[in-house]
C-alpha cells in the first residue's frame, strides 16, 4: 500500500497508484481535428487541441510508474445497430453519425477519424474501450475490467468536459470509484460549460469527485517513494 496525497479541491485526494487507473476519455480525431464529429456539430475543434501537451505529460508519467491506463473512444458499429435513432437524428448537424466525412464515416469504429490522436495513441497492454454512449461505463464492460484489476480510483482527463467526461465521472461515482478530474487536461467547446462542470464535480464535499491541476500531480508522482 503506497498511498499518495494530492492537494485538490474541495480537499486532499488520497490514492494508491497500484489501485488507480488513468482514464482518458475520447481524445479522438473525431473531436479534436477538423472534419470529424465535433466540427460537424458546428464547434471550433481547435479549442480542444490546447490540452494535448498536458495530457501527454501525465500519460508519460503514469506509464513510467507502470500504472493502469484506459483509453475510450465514442464509437459505433459500422451497421449503427448500437446507435439509437434518437442520437443519430438529433439536431441539424452538417454530417450525421455514420455519414462519410473527410476522415471516414463519422463516429464509426475503425474509421481514421475515430482513432485516438497520435500524440496519445494507446500502447500494447493498455485498455481500449469503444463506447456507444457518452458515459464510459454504459454497454462497455469497463467496470468489470477495472474490478478484475482491483481499481478503486480513477484519474480522469479528456473531452468534452461537460459531455463524455462528466457523464463518465458520474457513472464511475455511482459505481464506487473515487475520481479526480485534471482541470488542465480536459476541455470543452464552451468555456462556461467547462467551468460549471469543475464546480459541479467538486461541490458539496466532492459529491462527484475531486479537481486538481496536472503539475501538482506530476510533482507528486516524481517524488521518491517513502519507506513503508
Ligand atoms: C460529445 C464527447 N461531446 N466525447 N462527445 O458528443 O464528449
Amino acid at each position: 500500500m503506497n498511498t499518495l496525497t494530492l492537494a485538490a479541491r474541495p480537499f486532499d485526494y488520497a490514492f494508491d497508484p497500484a489501485h488507480t487507473a488513468l482514464l482518458i476519455i475520447d481524445m479522438q480525431r473525431d473531436f479534436v481535428e477538423p472534419g470529424g464529429f465535433g466540427e460537424s456539430l458546428g464547434n471550433d475543434v481547435s479549442l480542444l487541441q490546447a490540452i494535448v501537451p498536458a495530457c501527454q505529460a501525465v500519460l508519460q508519467a503514469w506509464r513510467a510508474l507502470g500504472g493502469c491506463v484506459v483509453h475510450t473512444r465514442e464509437a459505433h458499429r459500422p451497421d449503427l445497430s448500437d446507435c439509437p435513432p434518437a442520437k443519430r437524428l438529433r439536431g441539424q448537424p452538417r454530417l450525421r453519425i455514420g455519414d462519410p466525412g473527410p476522415m471516414g464515416r463519422i463516429l464509426v469504429a475503425g474509421e481514421p477519424g475515430n482513432q485516438i490522436i497520435p500524440e496519445l495513441a494507446p500502447q500494447p497492454g493498455e485498455i481500449e474501450i469503444d463506447k456507444p454512449g457518452k458515459g464510459a461505463f454504459y454497454a462497455s464492460g469497463l467496470h468489470e475490467l477495472l474490478q478484475q484489476r482491483g481499481i478503486s480510483h480513477l484519474i480522469v482527463m479528456g473531452v468534452t468536459t461537460e459531455v463524455c467526461v462528466q457523464t463518465s465521472l458520474r457513472e464511475a461515482n455511482d459505481r464506487g470509484y473515487d475520481c479526480l478530474l485534471l482541470e488542465d487536461c480536459t476541455e470543452s467547446y464552451f468555456a462556461a460549460f467547462k467551468a460549471a462542470t469543475l464546480e459541479m464535480v467538486s461541490a458539496q464535499g466532492a459529491i462527484v469527485g475531486w479537481v486538481a491541476a496536472s503539475p501538482a500531480l506530476l510533482a507528486l508522482l516524481s517524488q521518491p517513494p517513502t519507506a513503508a
